[in-house]
């Protein structure tokens, strides 16, 4: 196989737009299936983990490879829900091309915009398949315009639809002048299509010809170009990300899919003509071409954990030859042996001796490695690391049964190979074990993989929140602890004098007896005393912070003072002192950095003030307005689906741990009421 005839794709856009059903139509045209499953039967080769058979929808990315005249095509169906948005980019990064599979609804879909724009902004070459074109309600025509709309002649339609009594029957090939119908068969163009045929012929020159002054030139010469001219110019449009070809048809009727795979041939780039991988070669960014002859880089994009053969790592041979036998270094660890070299069809790997510059396969037996990391053969290589979207849907993690929190926190570092794009971390203030990710239904699968891989059952349970406490008035107070009856006695006696201001911001002592009031001795007590009470803030039993005590006098007794003693007397001075120094609960407020389109500006500003968030700043970056609040961490902690609903999917958001303030009277109240409930 030759790099130039490599065609590392992937399937985006939305999810329930028909992804995995054309990757098997796909693979079923390239004979690698001998019958096209179906996601609701649960037998596609794409969703065929357990939990995406029970979803019937895909969770993780996948590959599968198959032939198709005399090329290699990798497909990668990559899930369309927002919460699994680091598969998009960890497929992306390995792809040469994308294709944007949207439905034939009429609109321009929110899962269709974002696919787009993700693929422009990040210079993916790009085609759209519009889907579903056997349903009753499907329009061709009115989505490509919804989606002109917004992108304008970015989009060139090439293919026109031949609608006969509301029905699709076919398409004309625009480049090429030809009616087919869904069976393939070919026709000349009927009357009633001529007209619009010409003008569609007219835009995809228009098209083709922006993107090579050669072929601009003979446009405007002869006012035509040819099938191979417009393909050609396409191709560099696609390449360059200034065109965006549209096909369609129904992935579930294998419809225009055959028509879809000859143009992945013919416009979409190799890994040669998608070019340069960059990289940072010896601490230098350079450009890594697919070149066999150069050495050998292999970038992992994918683990998954597998039953049967272990821990496999997808890869991309970036360049050189990959062989088994190779040892191959991993930049800042060590090296790995390559034993097991696979070609990857769904959950099945087919064992070969090596993979060239370009293509994609798996490693099975590798020691460490996994996503993210480049294997190479001599000199230092590593690619950026993966974009993953912004781990702020946090949750707690409680063991259904007791004792069984160690494992889940192993299960949930293991799961972590194959989703990086959630953290556990155990919350030193609240003592919860925390998931953060992108999203509840991430979580959720987290935790039924949990179950499923490791057998272990957790609860998922809104965290709490780190309050703490302070006072904000000044207090004196006394302290006496004394017990006389029968045998040794225990007496301390203090009068400590209580208010906010630490120099440390938690915590200061100050000794300012006189004549020894309290013995010199026993004042290490008072301040171990009052060390341990600032665990517990009065109101609701919250640490207290920024407390100055300041002991100015005291008794003893010169027997019975003990520092036990004035150990107990700190703490009841304490006890005694804060309930009088004005206290209040602190909530954590976190810095919010909103971003949406403008139209949204207002929804998210009135909603900001509902959580009792404060507007910081506005921004605008074109189409986009970037929101900047403080808002407290209590009322965010549901924020990520909130803020998807109300903007369609269109708002994103970034939070920060910014400082503690004080909670509001009322919000105190239902504070002191919980932590007494919790208490009981
Ligand atoms: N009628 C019709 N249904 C389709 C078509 N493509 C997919 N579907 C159905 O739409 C649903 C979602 O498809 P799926 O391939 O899982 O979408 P994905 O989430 O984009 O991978 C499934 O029930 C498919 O059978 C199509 O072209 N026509
Ligand atoms: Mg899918």
């Amino acid at each position: 196989m030759d790099v130039d005839r490599i065609r590392n794709v992937a399937l985006i856009g939305h999810s329930g737009e028909g992804k995995t059903t054309l990757a098997e139509a796909i693979l079923f045209n390239m004979n690698v299936i001998d019958r096209q499953g179906k996601v609701e039967d649960g037998n596609t080769v794409m969703d065929f983990d357990q939990l995406e058979i029970a979803k019937k929808s895909s969770i993780s990315l996948s590959c599968a490879c198959g032939e198709y005249k005399g090329y290699k095509f990798n497909i990668i169906d990559v899930p369309g829900y927002y919460d699994f948005e680091s598969e998009l980019a960890q497929a992306l990064a390995v792809a040469d091309s994308a294709i944007i599979v949207a439905s034939a609804s009429g609109t321009l879909t929110v899962g269709t915009e974002r696919a787009i724009d993700y693929c422009v902004k990040r210079k993916i070459p790009a085609m759209l398949f519009i889907n579903g074109l056997d349903k009753d309600n499907s329009d061709f025509i009115k989505t490509v315009n919804a989606i002109k709309l917004k992108y304008g002649h970015k989009i060139a339609p090439l293919i026109l639809p031949n609608v006969v009594d509301g029905k699709m029957k076919g398409f004309v090939k625009v480049a090429y002048g030809v009616l087919r119908d869904w069976e393939r068969n070919e026709y000349p163009i009927p009357d009633y299509l001529k007209e619009a045929y010409m003008e569609a012929r007219l835009t995809v020159c228009e098209a083709a010809a922006e993107n090579d002054e050669e072929l601009l030139e003979k446009f405007f010469e002869s006012g035509t170009l040819s099938a191979e001219e417009i393909e050609s110019g396409c191709k560099k449009g696609i390449n360059s990300c200034s065109t965006i070809t549209v096909l369609g048809g129904s992935a579930y009727k294998n419809h225009g899919v055959f028509n879809l795979m000859d143009k992945i041939i013919s416009t979409l780039p190799s890994p040669k003509d998608a070019g340069i991988q960059r990289a940072i070669v010896d601490g230098e960014k350079t450009p890594v071409f697919p070149d066999e002859n150069d050495q050998t880089v292999v970038r992992i994009f994918k683990t998954v954990v597998d039953p049967y053969v272990g821990r496999l790592n997808y890869v991309k041979v970036i360049s050189g030859k990959l062989k088994v036998g190779q040892t191959l270094k991993v930049s800042g660890w060590g090296e790995e042996k390559i034993s097991g070299i696979y070609t990857v069809i769904g959950k099945k790997q087919e064992s070969v001796q090596e993979l060239i510059a370009g293509d994609i396969g798996a490693l099975s037996k590798l020691d460490n490695a996994r996503t993210g990391d480049t294997l190479f053969e001599k000199i230092d290589t590593r690619f950026k690391a993966f974009e993953i979207p912004p781990a702020t849907y946090k949750r707690a993690v409680y063991a259904v049964k007791k004792g069984e929190e160690d494992k889940i926190f192993a299960g949930l570092n293991k799961l972590k190979d194959e989703d990086i794009s959630f953290r556990v971390d155990k919350n030193a203030e609240t003592g919860e074990m925390l998931l953060a990710g992108v999203g509840a239904t991430q979580l959720e699968t987290v935790k039924k993989k949990l179950k499923l891989k490791f057998g272990v059952d957790c609860e998922l349970t809104k965290p709490k929140i780190a309050y703490k406490e302070t006072i904000k008035g000044v207090a004196e107070a006394e302290g006496k602890h004394k017990k006389q009856s029968g045998g040794a006695g225990q007496y301390g006696h203090v009068k400590i004098k209580f208010e906010s201001g630490a120099s440390d911001g938690v915590y200061e002592f100050v000794d300012a007896v006189v004549g020894g009031a309290v013995p010199k001795n026993f004042i290490p007590a008072v301040d171990k005393g009052l060390r341990e009470a600032i665990k517990e803030g009065v109101l609701a039993g919250y640490p207290l912070l920024n407390l100055k005590a300041t002991l100015f006098d005291g008794s003893s007794h010169p027997v019975d003072s003990k520092e036990v003693a004035f150990v107990s007397a700190a703490k009841l001075a304490y006890q005694e002192g804060i309930k009088n120094a004005k206290p209040v609960i602190l909530e954590p407020v976190m810095k919010v950095t909103v971003t949406a389109p403008d139209t949204y500006l207002g929804d998210i500003m009135g909603d900001m003030n509902k959580r009792r968030g404060r507007i910081v700043a506005t921004d605008q970056e074109g189409e986009l307005s970037i929101v900047t609040c403080e808002v407290p961490e209590s009322e965010i902690l549901d924020y990520t689906a909130e803020l998807r609903s109300f903007t369609q999917g269109r708002g994103r958001f970034v939070c920060e741990f910014e400082r503690y303030e004080e909670v509001p009277f009322e919000e105190q109240a239902k504070i002191i009421e919980q932590a007494k409930k919790d208490k009981e």
